[in-house]
């Protein structure tokens, strides 16, 4: 399968870490936003979104939308939970995602680390620190109910709600928002990253997840 994919896009970071998490081999088209290419006849004839990540299925098709991504790519693994409660709380989790969690912390890393000059006292950046605060407190209240080996949605095994959550809150220090207040998602992220098969932003490169560099 082919994914459409920008080199620091937290979003497309989640299908990489979750192909390589269930063994999915995938190949990869890098965009470049600066260079145009989301704008382009060929990109939007596939991403009627217009944004990335976009995966290609083996059947020609394209999918779009990250935890859509997460979703096809865990069918058949323990990524997705079999009973109905189980797949019903990652429902839960993903929500809280996309609604609460990724726009801030990706907002804030835009403004203030990948576009630098941007002012942490505008009170746009700090509407989203607020928000981002908030979103990280209800993921640490979670991961602490969750106890000291669980995981977001499901206790006994991780599943794409950590997955979709793991790459915006782990940057989250790129957009000054520091992570000692949140015990339980410290040592929560620290679990993902111990994870066989773990990826890191750059490939083989964990040293570089707050890089703001664009070379591969
Ligand atoms: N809800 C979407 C968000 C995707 C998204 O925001 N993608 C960004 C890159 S991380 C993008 O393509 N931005 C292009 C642009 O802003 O022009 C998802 O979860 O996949």
């Amino acid at each position: 399968m082919l994914l459409y994919d920008t080199l620091r896009s937290g979003n497309a970071w989640k299908v990489r870490l979750m192909a390589s998490l269930a063994g999915v081999p995938i190949e990869r088209r890098t965009l470049s936003i600066d260079r145009g290419d989301l704008a382009k006849p060929s990109f939007l004839a596939v991403a009627p979104l217009r944004h990335v990540p976009v995966l290609q299925l083996p059947d020609g098709s394209h999918l779009a939308e990250s935890l859509a991504i997460l979703h096809y790519l865990a069918q058949g693994t323990r990524w997705w939970p079999d009973t109905l409660p189980g797949q019903s709380s990652v429902l839960t989790w993903l929500s809280f995602e996309q609604d609460r969690h990724m726009k801030p912390l990706a907002q804030l890393r835009l403004i203030l680390a990948l576009h630098p000059g941007g002012d942490p006292q505008d009170a746009l950046c700090i509407a989203h620190a607020r928000a981002a605060r908030a979103a990280l407190s209800v993921l640490d209240t979670q991961l602490a109910r969750q106890g000291q080996d669980g995981w977001v949605a499901t206790r006994d095994h991780p599943s794409i709600a950590d997955v979709a959550l793991y790459p915006y809150t782990c940057m989250a220090p790129m957009g000054g928002i520091a992570l000692n207040d949140y015990p339980a998602v410290q040592a929560w992220l620290k679990r993902i990253e111990s994870l066989p098969r773990y990826q890191a932003l750059f490939p083989g490169q964990p040293e570089r997840n707050l890089s703001t560099q664009e070379q591969p």
